[in-house]
């Protein structure tokens, strides 16, 4: 089911605005430039600025407002996720992961910088999230829960690692896959939509919907990504295509092939659609629109 030309137009505004507030947020919030440890600082705002979609952002603000919270509610959870996922591409970057020299269009930050700064910077980067979670008063402590068992060996962390062994072991099954997927990429999406309820002070039914709408939605957004890692190109990626493959990567493509890929991909849209349903939103809304616009993406 895609997207209107108008309606896909109209979401590309949306996200471009959440876009810019991110950016603002993320300029205020973090340390300032021309401060001590300068290197350190300044490779947090050259990994942190350089082009990214802002996804997770957008999807805490999303959810706050969909769950009746303010701007000024998210501001601080929308700059923890981006900080985290940040720091995450920095260091799955370095030689001792991914080994990659181009992230969004630009040197990666070890290319950059070296190895030890980009190190430091991405371990700032993560310090830095659970520092911002702090100044949310009463709210932090279950925020502070929510992102460390979404980033830590619990979620990515521990995605990552089944990432590397399923490279090195070979011939992963879909279901090895499927919790690759759900670990190193769709349990942050989920603790950003979450954390945007939570931000809002919804119920907890409400915030149960936001998970399990933010994790089907980073289910179906990762599926997207392997498919592109094959169908892409750099200049549209700002990334290099094609690594995955040549790594032998546990990717949906490699167990399902291209067209098997792309179906599930559907399937999963599908899903996500019934999880944003399961938050009361309906075709026409955001939350159920950004669906179909996150299986259609080119980058
Ligand atoms: C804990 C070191 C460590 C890594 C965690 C996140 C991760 C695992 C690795 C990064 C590489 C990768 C392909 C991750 C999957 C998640 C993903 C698709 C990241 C890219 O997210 P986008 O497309 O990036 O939202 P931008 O650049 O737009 O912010």
């Amino acid at each position: 089911m895609s997207l209107a030309p108008a309606r896909a137009a109209e979401i590309e505004s949306w996200l471009g605005e959440a876009r810019a507030w991110t950016d603002r947020e993320l300029d205020r919030l973090l340390p300032p430039v021309g401060s001590e440890p300068r290197r350190v600082h300044e490779a947090m705002r050259y990994a942190v600025f350089g082009g990214g979609k802002r996804l997770r952002p957008a999807i805490v603000r999303l959810v706050a407002a969909h769950c009746g919270g303010t701007e000024r509610e998210a501001a601080l959870v929308a700059a923890a996720v981006e900080c985290v996922h940040t720091y995450s591409l920095v260091h799955d970057d370095l030689p001792c992961m991914d080994d990659d020299d181009l992230r969004r269009g630009r040197p990666t930050v070890h290319r950059a910088y070296g190895e030890a700064v980009a190190v430091l910077a991405g371990d700032a980067l993560l310090t830095h999230a659970f520092q911002l979670l702090a100044r949310s008063g009463p709210l932090a402590g279950e925020l502070v829960g929510v992102l460390a068992d979404a980033a830590g060996a619990a979620g990515m962390v521990g995605g990552q690692d089944l990432d590397l062994g399923a490279t090195r072991a070979g011939a992963p099954t879909s279901a090895e896959v499927a919790r690759i997927h759900e670990l190193k990429t769709a349990a942050l999406i989920a603790a950003s939509a979450e954390m945007g309820a939570i931000a809002a002070r919804s119920r907890p039914t409400e915030r149960i919907a936001a998970q399990a709408y933010g994790l089907a939605l980073g289910r179906c957004f990762q599926a997207v990504d392997d498919i592109l890692d094959v169908t892409g190109d750099a200049a549209t990626l700002g990334k290099t295509p094609g690594k995955d493959q040549a790594a032998g990567k546990a990717t949906l493509v490699a167990v399902l092939g291209l067209d098997g890929a792309r179906q599930r991909a559907r399937e999963l849209a599908a899903e996500a659609r019934r999880a944003a349903e399961g938050l009361g939103a309906v075709k026409g809304d955001l939350a159920y629109d950004l669906v179909a616009h996150l299986l259609e993406r080119r980058a």
